[in-house]
């Protein structure tokens, strides 16, 4: 069996409320179709607009095979580019943040606009029309700060996150903050095993004990059930969007991306081990209240986020292999926030630096005990892991409608 038909027939034989087949989560085979369906296709969260406010300052990823640089253009336009010179195919730009006037490739030279237009090629010779080999475009969108990349060549339609996160994310004011730490860490686990990870708080209790001092295990809070039936959450609600703070759960139709605002335990205001803020200045001049809890903001397959009354934790997930996976954690500030004075650095990062770590452990004994021929797919909690469910039938239904439509032999 090829295994476009191997990967559907398990998705369509799964046991819905299960975890997936072992190939899953450590297939090369599998994880190049997750590649070329998934991450070559949807919209992905990059990084902020914030932390490149000026002309010239610049991003790098990579996606998967993809390189691309993101860089703020002379008109102030967020431009996405193709990582790869039109010469000879050197990567452009090599470090990982930058600023830069022009874009010159360091192999011969080669410079480009901003907007990725070749302007100079030495020595090409009186008839090289340059105008041929600008830098390819990667589709780029901002919203209420974020910056996402689409490498599909038609992409999706990106209006409708934009209409649903705009009105919960704009008086945060993401576009004032700044970077205050950011950190990367390599997970040795697949990208879906980070999500399950991600999408569930039934690991909370046992394995977290610095954030458990302020965020609550409730399935109402981390579950895709929204508030239905948690008294707690719809009296936070109310108070929040009282205040002018759009808060209730929203989801798209297909369970690709939600938001929606809860409280923390004892009415915390920051993940810090006191429940106190850990920055005096707020995150938002906008909002004149502490107490809102954390607005949560999940966005497959790479970004969920937590922004709090004195600042905001955003996480991005890229996959490097079948069985590693990057996870990026941007702790932001408001943007005249000082160091030393406003916050001190090893309080505003330590809890999530803490749990970020726990979490990594968890998904490499994971994926350790998935290794193993004995592993055999198991039973998601319907009280807590309704989320990772939720998680799961995106993805199969993702990559189910995406791989039939590919003109590939159907089951
Ligand atoms: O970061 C999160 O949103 C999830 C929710 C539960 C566990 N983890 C903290
Ligand atoms: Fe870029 Fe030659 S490969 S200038
Ligand atoms: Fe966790």
């Amino acid at each position: 069996m090829d295994i476009r038909s191997d990967l559907l027939t398990r998705l369509r034989g799964r046991t819905p409320g299960f975890s997936l087949d072992q190939p899953f989560y450590i297939d090369p085979a599998f994880y190049q179709l997750d590649l070329e369906h998934i991450w070559y296709k949807d919209w992905l969260f990059i990084g902020h607009g914030c932390e490149i406010p000026n002309p010239g300052n610049y991003l790098t990823v990579q996606v998967g095979a993809y390189s691309v640089v993101i860089v703020r253009g002379h008109d102030g336009k967020i431009n996405a580019l193709h990582n790869s010179c039109r010469h000879r195919g050197s990567r452009v730009c090599q470090e990982h943040r930058g600023t830069a006037a022009k874009l010159v490739c360091p192999y011969h030279q080669w410079t480009y606009e901003l907007d990725g237009k070749l302007l100079y090629a030495r020595q090409m010779g009186d008839n090289f029309d340059t105008s041929n080999f600008s830098l390819k475009p990667v589709a780029c969108e901002s919203a209420g700060g974020y910056i996402f990349i689409c490498l599909a060549k038609q992409p999706m339609d990106f209006a409708p996150f934009r209409a649903m996160m705009e009105p919960y994310f704009l008086p945060h004011r993401l576009r004032d903050a700044k970077i205050a730490y950011e950190s990367t860490i390599i997970e040795k686990g697949n990208w879906k095993l980070v999500w399950e990870n991600n999408r569930e708080c039934y690991h909370c209790a046992g394995n977290h004990p610095e954030l458990c001092k302020t965020y609550p295990e409730a399935p109402t809070v981390t579950g895709v059930n929204g508030a239905a039936d948690d008294p707690e959450i719809a009296e936070h609600w109310a108070k929040c969007e009282a205040a002018g703070l759009p808060s209730a759960f929203v989801m798209d139709d297909r369970g690709q991306y939600r938001t929606t605002r809860v409280p923390l335990l004892r009415d915390a205001i920051s993940y810090t081990i006191s429940g106190r803020k850990a920055v005096q200045m707020r995150l938002s001049d906008q909002i004149n209240m502490d107490r809102i809890g954390s607005l949560l903001l999940y966005h497959y397959p790479t970004t969920w986020n937590h922004i709090l009354s004195d600042h905001a934790i955003t996480f991005r997930v890229l996959p490097i292999s079948a069985t590693e996976t990057a996870v990026t954690t941007k702790w932001l500030v408001h943007k005249d926030a000082v160091e030393g004075i406003d916050y001190r650095l090893d309080e505003l990062i330590h809890v999530w630096t803490e749990t970020n770590d726990q979490d990594r452990q968890i998904v490499e004994e994971n994926a350790r005990g998935i290794h193993s021929p004995a592993y055999e797919p198991g039973p998601y909690s319907e009280l807590h892991e309704g989320g990772v469910s939720q998680f799961v039938e995106w993805y199969s239904n993702v990559m189910d409608e995406r791989l039939d439509g590919a003109g590939q032999p159907s089951l």
